[in-house]
């Protein structure tokens, strides 16, 4: 049985950038339904037992033809959003001297250049997805997913991601995608951030 992680911040510890309804529907009532999905969809297949979320979506070609758009769906939904929760933190800040901030400013020339590239991505990612960073072969890269479509399963390993669906912002910001986008950088946990790159490139 797959569970919904509890947030380790309050729904309103990432006010004014992201509002408390917006958090406490987005986790408890949108999250839970991916949980939920996902147990449904896994409930009669033996062979899902005792494996982690990652380790399913790593090779989604093995997972039974009948569930496996389920699988994807509601195992990304939970994944993604599990991710989501834990790079975000009140009062947190980008550190050019902790290792993925040299990383980003050797990648991307300086923090304005990458946060622009990001935001591009997120802004332009047609519909619902998502906007990453991710750790491909020691290389940082930026990219988006459709869906709930995670980048573990084309070989990469996510540092950080931000949720574009509507459901992720409509209720403070309504139709303005990118003064959202904006208003999240305030918010990201630079420290989960460092410590994701380092699990990825040791
Ligand atoms: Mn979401």
């Amino acid at each position: 049985m797959f569970e919904l992680p509890k947030l380790k911040y309050s729904f309103d510890a990432l006010e004014p950038f992201i509002d408390s309804l917006t958090m406490e529907i987005h986790h408890d009532k949108h999250h839970q339904a991916y949980v939920d999905k996902l147990n449904v969809a896994v409930a009669n297949d033996p062979s899902f037992a005792g494996k982690t979320i990652e380790e399913i979506l790593t090779d989604t070609s093995a997972i039974r033809k009948d569930i496996r758009t389920a699988v994807i769906n509601n195992g990304g939904g939970h994944l993604n959003h599990s991710l989501f929760w834990e790079i975000m933190a009140p009062n947190s800040s980008f550190d050019p001297e902790s290792a993925v901030g040299k990383k980003i400013l050797e990648t991307f020339t300086d923090f304005d250049s990458f946060k622009e590239k990001f935001s591009d991505t997120a802004i332009g990612r047609f519909g619902s997805g998502w906007a990453w960073v991710v750790v491909d072969h020691d290389k940082l890269e930026i990219m988006d997913t459709q869906n709930q479509d995670t980048p573990i399963s084309v070989g990469k390993t996510p540092l950080l991601c931000l949720d574009v669906w509507e459901h992720a912002y409509y209720l403070k910001y309504q139709n303005k995608r990118a003064d959202y986008i904006k208003a999240w950088w305030n918010v990201v946990n630079w420290k989960k951030v460092e410590d994701n790159f380092k699990a990825a490139v040791k």
